[in-house]
């Protein structure tokens, strides 16, 4: 503890001496992230982490999260320099949707528009019309749908057809999947349910279907986030990644909260209910961007200036 003070000491006074800001997800360690706001830096999903980035003045952003926010960060500010505390921290959706595949399946189908959720590299990025997150995806896809739009979907299976019975819309789906939110188990959520019958769920929809139909809440982190301050109940149960129930305690204090069912007790879950990608951002990580500026997220052209046009493009949308 007194070691890790010394940390978060020699940190604070990097971030002012480099002008240097921290932007961290809501996943990772809860030190980072009261580091992030301590410092004026913010917590956030990864849309706002986008936009926190680009307006902020710094000429220095440290991206506690996965590579794509890196990625998305550089993107939108080429001329400032983008460091993570590991540069291996990255994201099953990613993985799932390697680049050359991806444009293989659009080329395969050039009557669609092509929209890609923010958890993918710069070059699937590059190949999108539009890109969203969780928060304004169902929005984004309704435009498209009104407009007479036919949509190319990926890369979350879940998410996508989530999107999709809601809105109505054609939409064709990549087959991807977040390892963390595909583990949470349906059964074992009503059998949960059943001991706690005042319990509001709260599901992110990276979730299948099973567990997506038991919530009284779908959303995004920032939007499970305002479910539980401004929810009634004494009681949450909550399906997406358990890093964010640190933000939830804070802001929330008097509430309690449940995290969902993953794969029982059993060992054998890899990724219960924490994303092994997050974990690995640790306030060591962080030091080394500050004291040795390692870390670089780079995005050479023209993928950058490519991958641009979809991020601008979600947020004029939202903005
Ligand atoms: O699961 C993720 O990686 C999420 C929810 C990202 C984000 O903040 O949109
Ligand atoms: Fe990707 Fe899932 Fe980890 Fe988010 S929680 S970074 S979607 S693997």
């Amino acid at each position: 503890p007194a070691e890790r003070e010394t940390t978060r000491e020699r940190i604070r006074q990097l971030l002012a001496e480099r002008d240097a800001v921290l932007i961290a997800h809501y996943y990772v360690d809860g030190d980072i992230q009261d580091l992030a706001l301590e410092t004026g830096g913010c917590v956030s999903d990864s849309l706002e982490m986008a936009r926190f980035g680009r307006d902020h003045t710094a000429r220095t952003l440290i991206v506690a999260g996965v590579r794509f926010m890196g990625e998305t960060a550089k993107i939108l500010s080429p001329d400032k320099t983008v460091l993570m505390p590991d540069l291996d921290a990255t994201c099953s959706l990613d993985l799932g949707c390697p680049p050359d595949e991806f444009a293989a399946f659009c080329d395969a189908h050039p009557d669609r528009k092509v929209v890609v959720y923010a958890n993918t590299s710069a070059a699937v990025k590059a190949r999108a019309d539009w890109m969203v997150t969780s928060s304004c995806a169902l929005a984004i896809v309704r435009h498209l749908k009104e407009q007479g739009h036919k949509i190319l979907w990926a890369p979350d299976r879940h998410l996508g057809r989530y999107i999709q019975e809601e809105t109505g819309a054609d939409m064709l789906l990549w087959n991807g999947a977040c390892i963390v939110h595909d583990e949470f188990k349906g059964v074992e959520l009503e059998l949960l349910r059943k001991e706690h019958p005042n319990a509001q769920v709260l599901v992110h929809p990276e979730s299948p279907r099973s567990v997506v139909e038991q919530a009284d809440v779908v959303g995004s982190t920032s939007q499970l986030l305002k479910a539980v301050v401004e929810g009634k109940a004494p009681e949450y149960i909550v399906a997406t990644d358990n890093g964010i129930l640190h933000r939830m305690r804070q802001l929330a204090p008097g509430k309690t909260l449940i995290e969902a069912p993953t794969a029982g007790s059993g060992a054998t879950c890899k990724s219960c209910a924490h994303c092994p990608w997050m974990a690995m951002n640790a306030l060591q990580g962080v030091l080394a961007c500050l004291e040795g500026g390692t870390g670089e997220i780079t995005v050479p052209e023209p993928v950058r200036s490519q991958a641009l046009g979809c991020i601008d493009r979600m947020l004029d949308f939202v903005a």
